[in-house]
């Protein structure tokens, strides 16, 4: 049987598309470019993107998108091709529904040199600059959130500012290109989940700025506004059964498609440099602080997938969900939320914590969407101080239990540790303490106590208060023993029937 190739998705194909695949709605050949993206991942096509293309067709105006990719992929195959159009699927369980987007009006490669994107950045066309690139595209120090200073590519930017290859390098850079040529004020919008997002990019790009010692840091100060920012939505990595998905019932082909829950949320600090986009008008917030809603959701929707990613992969879960069909993960994963993060967050406008846990793992647990625990887990080393050990932290200050957010931290660690060679590199990892983790395993071999010691040693992640508490060291050591013995499952059935601290309990094994 031969099957006639699909078209591919792109503006001479919209008329022709099936009915139920929703389209632009609004006059998409007139949109001119006013905002830029950096970082046009899964996530911002099936976020920020939606958001803006909602928007345009609420109140049309001059929001197009530049989608601009300084590390791969490169976007000219996929989205440059189709014209920016891409088909954003919601899934649901059984249910699949497809819109295009059309907000993207043009990509721009500038993985091997930063001129193309300094190029759009520069422009006076662009008010607004947001960007998703990672935890660690900020090149800074998860435990304090400084600039990193030894960080290779801030080394090399700093010798080098006019041909910059890191986001603080090409931001500044921008920025400098700005304020000696029109001058226009912009905003930099952070939609990462670091805490403090836009604190954080103010500091890394001021930091940097006033290294250059040429005025720019006063005309930062005075011209470019750094708001912090909550995004939510789960949308895991494209796969080719997405792709396949689309072809199979639309009987088109896009190789930029995105698929995401129904779940969406924005919440953004109401402080801007320059011309806005309203997407308060089309279902984001704009607030005074966001910090009630970034705790909330960085520690428990956040907080319970780095949890599942950690002990789903060594309990040998593919995928988020099938952690989450787990009745032992499940109720660890629950217990954890309920009694020891929701105590530690402050009062959120218009939210029940509660209920917001309950909510966070239904979403947890539709099984349409395909997250691979790998995924989550990538650039852990990144992620835990926002989502395990500030809430650990703030239960310590106040003498309360950390026995269970005990155990995805020492997940973190018996992820890595278990990668090493000494451990037979039970899977591949990907986090920028990788190495370093895989020399303390190496050198320390594999003793639990000894293997905590060390790593909660590394001062960038682990605060040097923290790793200075006797009882958090305590629960590490004993957690990490249990997740490193034959049967981990066992003993987080031990923890969820008896979540005492271990400074209550016997020494670990290894003590
Ligand atoms: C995930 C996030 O990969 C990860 O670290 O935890 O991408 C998560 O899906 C989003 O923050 C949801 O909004």
């Amino acid at each position: 049987m031969s099957i006639s190739p699909s078209a591919y998705l792109g503006p001479a194909l919209l008329g022709g598309l099936p009915p139920e695949v929703r389209k632009p709605a609004y006059a998409r050949s007139a949109l001119q470019p006013g905002i830029a993206h950096i970082g046009v991942g899964a996530f911002h096509r099936c976020h920020q993107a939606e958001y803006t293309d909602d928007l345009l067709a609420d109140d049309f105006d001059r929001w197009g998108l530049v989608g601009i990719n300084i590390r791969p992929p490169v976007l000219a195959a996929t989205l440059g091709r189709q014209d920016g159009l891409y088909t954003r699927l919601i899934r649901q369980n059984n249910e699949v529904e497809a819109r295009v987007i059309g907000s993207i009006v043009r990509v721009v490669d500038s993985q091997h040199s930063a001129a193309p994107a300094l190029e759009v950045l520069a422009s006076p066309d662009i008010e607004m600059v947001t960007m998703t690139v990672t935890e660690k595209g900020y090149c800074h120090i998860p435990s304090s959130g400084a600039l990193d200073l030894d960080h290779p590519d801030i080394v090399h930017d700093l010798a080098n500012p006019e041909a910059p290859r890191s986001v603080p390098g090409i931001l500044a850079r921008a920025l400098e290109l700005r304020m000696g040529s029109h001058g226009r004020p912009v905003t930099l919008l952070s939609c990462d989940n670091i805490p403090a997002n836009g604190t954080i990019l103010g500091n890394v790009v001021q930091t940097f700025a006033e290294r250059r010692g040429n005025g720019l840091a006063d005309w930062i100060a005075a011209n470019v506004a750094f708001p912090s920012a909550m995004v939510d939505r789960i949308a895991p990595a494209t796969t080719e059964a997405d792709i396949e998905t689309v072809e199979q019932r639309f009987g088109y082909r896009d190789s930029a498609v995105v698929v995401g829950e129904r779940f969406r949320q924005w919440v953004i600090e109401n402080r801007f440099a320059g011309r806005v986009p309203r997407w308060d008008r089309i279902g984001a917030a704009f607030v005074d602080d966001v910090t009630p809603f970034e705790h909330l959701k960085m520690r428990v929707l956040n907080g319970a997938q780095t949890t599942l990613s950690y002990l789903g992969v060594l309990g040998g879960f593919e995928h988020t969900s099938d952690a989450m069909a787990d009745p032992l993960l499940a109720t660890f994963v629950r217990r954890m939320l309920t009694e020891e993060t929701l105590p530690t967050l402050m009062p959120v406008p218009g939210i029940s914590p509660s209920a917001y846990v309950e909510q966070s793992l239904s979403r947890l647990a539709n099984t349409a969407i395909r997250h691979r625990n790998h995924q989550i887990a990538t650039d852990g080393s990144q992620k835990i101080v926002q989502r395990l050990l500030n809430p650990v932290s703030d239960r310590l200050a106040k003498g309360q239990s950390i026995a269970l957010l005990s155990v995805p931290v020492a997940g973190w660690m018996a992820y890595l540790i278990k990668a090493s060679s000494r451990f037979g590199r039970a899977w591949q990892v990907s986090d920028p303490f990788a190495e370093k983790i895989a020399a303390i395993a190496d050198r320390v071999g594999s003793d639990s106590k000894s293997l905590a010691n060390a790593i909660l040693a590394v001062e960038a992640i682990f605060h040097p208060s923290l790793a200075a508490s006797d009882v958090f060291h305590a629960n590490v050591v004993t957690s990490l023993d249990g997740l490193l013995s034959d049967d981990p499952m066992a003993f987080v059935r031990h923890v969820c029937a008896d979540p005492t601290d271990a400074r209550l309990k016997r020494p670990a094994r290894s003590a």
